[in-house]
């Protein structure tokens, strides 16, 4: 069915999450209009804080990136951005959940650590609201708290580390390749573009890294946003490029948080949750290890719901294709979260996180 309205996309240029969801629009060919976000709107619409938000040609309201890309793939499923093959299926999922909660790490060090990448996203902040001492003072409030977010003197030097490989290992990829992977655009570039966009590609400080280190990654952003017409596919037979491998063991550089995020939900869950409370937003503190360093966040909810998505899709396979995908992950480092059964499970009721049946 041809559009008779635009979708309208509550996003921003330097908002974490809006990088995931508007390559798709372009990608999908949707007419689509971006606006600044309307939050008191989204507020009234969604009962959230949250964009990026997206209202329908419908009059429906989408929220929730992750949330967004599985409407749109299902409304409009050409050309796809959800593989169904195994192993590209489930890497997929994996470098969406690295995007959703690992990328966090240098998308936020890189953002609020720098003096000049604070001033510059202070002015950002305030292009929507006109107000130019809003986004300035809410910017330095956010630098004020970066070790809340894993910032700290001690982490810093793994999450350079980390970034660095990162972006070489996707450099060579990207030399090979125009997208994650193969030759189209998937769910796991958009989930990677949450970090690499936002933050990383359009911060003063990480900006210039990406120009003076990471050509191959510029163009592969850009390549993102403005997709070209002529994409042939994925690779065939549900290989995974050679050249992805070294990127997806740098991405689970975050698996031990991922995993010691989800054992302090289910501990929490176990003893303080009530099936007829929503989950808050964290928890309080978690200590996990990352690149050797012990870093401490906000242990999340969202953060089992995010990997509730690889797990779901992984238990769905039958068996040998689960050991296709065991076997193509092997020495990525990925594994062990594949078998992880998490003892709690959340899911959405409306637009917030419940738990599925009463806590146990
Ligand atoms: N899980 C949500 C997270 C959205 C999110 O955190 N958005 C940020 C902007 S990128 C936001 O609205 N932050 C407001 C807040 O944290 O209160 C998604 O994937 O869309």
């Amino acid at each position: 069915m041809p559009q008779t309205a635009p979708y309208i996309f509550h996003g921003h240029d330097v908002s974490y999450f809006s990088g995931k969801v508007r390559p798709a629009f372009p990608q999908k060919s949707l007419w689509v209009r971006e606006i600044m976000p309307d939050i008191r709107e989204i507020v009234r619409q969604t009962g959230l804080n949250f964009f990026p938000a997206v209202q329908t040609p419908d009059g429906d309201w989408w929220q929730d990136s992750s949330d967004i890309l599985d409407r749109l793939e299902a409304a409009h499923p050409e050309p796809p951005l959800y593989p169904t093959t195994p192993v590209q299926r489930i890497v997929a999922y994996l470098v969406e959940l690295y995007g959703d909660e690992t990328g966090l790490l240098p998308g936020m060090h890189y953002r609020w650590s720098f003096e000049e990448s604070i001033e510059k996203v202070g002015v950002d902040f305030s292009t929507p609201t006109r107000n130019p001492d809003g986004g300035v003072n809410f910017a330095r409030k956010m630098a004020a708290s970066r070790e809340g977010l894993g910032v700290t003197e001690a982490s810093v030097p793994a999450i350079e580390a980390h970034t660095r490989d990162l972006l070489e290992a996707l450099c060579a990829h990207f030399e090979a390749h125009r997208y994650l992977l193969g030759d189209s655009m998937s769910l796991a570039d958009c989930g990677l573009m949450a970090p690499l966009y936002g933050h990383l590609y359009r911060d003063a400080v990480p900006r210039k890294l990406l120009y003076e280190t990471a050509f191959q990654v510029c163009s592969w952003i850009e390549r993102m946003n403005r997709p070209p017409l002529d994409q042939t596919g994925w690779l065939a037979d549900d290989a995974l490029p050679e050249t992805l491998l070294p990127v997806l063991r740098v991405m689970a550089d975050g698996v031990p948080m991922l995993l010691s995020s989800v054992a302090a939900i289910d501990e929490w869950a176990g003893t303080e949750a009530s099936a007829s409370e929503p989950p808050p937003r964290t928890i309080g503190m978690h200590q996990a290890a990352f690149r050797g360093v012990e870093v401490a966040t906000g242990a999340r909810p969202y953060t089992l719901w995010m990997l509730q998505r690889p797990l779901d899709a992984f238990r769905a396979l039958p068996r040998p294709d689960q050991d296709t995908v065991r076997a193509a992950l092997d020495g990525t480092g990925w594994n062990a979260l594949l078998e992880l059964e998490p003892l709690h499970r959340l899911e959405k009721d409306g637009f917030a996180l419940a738990w599925e049946g009463p806590p146990a």
